[in-house]
């Protein structure tokens, strides 16, 4: 597939992919999303990306869904054509991590885009927003549900209800954010994340990230379980045994993930 509206390279192991609607600061239509998804799919199916880096502009992550698509639609159209639903089912469906590098404005889908992915280093310009109330109409891709998760219910609220940005630092206070860094690092920090993930053993990161997402689905006790389990399972491989034979000979593991 052509891409028009996004740009993918890969690089060392890693899957950059920039969103390039630069004249509708990257908002979210149906062929950003349709490319998206097809090259967050190839990048899974992909020996040659371990690790996924999503990203923007300096001024914008992802301004939102664009309006000018969703401006003439009816009711029925959004239900019917149930909007987003597919994008969001594949995006959240793919295996590897996938690190959200934002800078600028991450508001209503583009902030619900930015909470998809495993997690989010910002630049000191990041702008996270949930503005759809001033459209009057609500979030739909997670800002009422993963949002409140992520940072509790009072601030979600706040976001929700007042539709207010909130700044890079608070986004780092409340959780919402792993890490702030300067703008010019962002995409360094972001590739370097990556290149640590890209290392490590590909059955215990894809692991690891299914056990962090079960949390968010499961009583504390079933979550427990499951990653013990898992645990358990992780000695089945070869890379347990390389990892901590490693360990005993005081050097660097070589995974080969199996
Ligand atoms: N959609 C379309 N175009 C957008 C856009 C957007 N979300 N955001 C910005 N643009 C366009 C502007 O219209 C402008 O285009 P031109 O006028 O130059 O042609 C260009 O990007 C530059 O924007 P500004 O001139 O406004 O730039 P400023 O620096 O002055 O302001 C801003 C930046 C980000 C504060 C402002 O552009 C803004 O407030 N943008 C809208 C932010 C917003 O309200 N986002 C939420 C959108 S609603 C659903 C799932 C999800 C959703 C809906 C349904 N279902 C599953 C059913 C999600 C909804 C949303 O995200």
């Amino acid at each position: 597939m052509a891409y028009e509206t996004i740009i993918v390279e890969i690089e060392d192991h890693i899957a950059l992919v920039t969103l390039n609607r630069p004249d509708a600061l990257n908002a979210l239509n149906d062929q950003l999303l349709s490319e998206l998804c097809d090259a967050l799919a190839s990048a899974q199916s992909n020996d040659k990306a371990r690790c996924i880096v999503l990203t923007g502009s300096e001024k914008a992550f992802a301004a939102g869904a664009d309006i000018n698509m969703m401006n003439s639609k009816s009711f029925v159209d959004v239900f019917a054509g149930d909007l987003f639903t597919e994008a969001s089912d594949k995006i959240i469906a793919i295996r590897k991590p996938i690190i959200a590098a934002v800078s600028g404005y991450a508001l209503g889908g583009g902030c619900e885009l930015a909470m998809m992915c495993d997690f989010i280093i910002c630049s000191e310009t990041a702008k996270f927003g949930q503005p759809e109330i001033n459209l009057g109409v609500s979030p739909g891709l997670g800002g009422t549900q993963r949002l409140t998760r992520f940072i509790g219910k009072s601030k979600a609220m706040d976001m929700n209800l007042t539709g207010r940005f909130m700044e890079a630092d608070e986004a780092e206070r409340c959780g919402l954010v792993s890490r702030v860094v300067p703008t010019k690092k962002l995409m360094d920090e972001a590739m370097a994340a990556a290149g640590k993930i890209a290392e490590k053993s590909m059955i215990t990161v894809v692991a690891i990230k299914e056990m962090v997402n079960r949390s968010y689905e499961t009583t504390l006790r079933e979550g427990i379980l499951f990653e013990r389990r898992v645990f358990h399972s992780l000695f089945a491989t070869e890379d347990q045994k390389e990892g901590m034979a490693a360990f005993m000979e005081k050097r660097e593991a070589q995974f080969r993930d199996n």
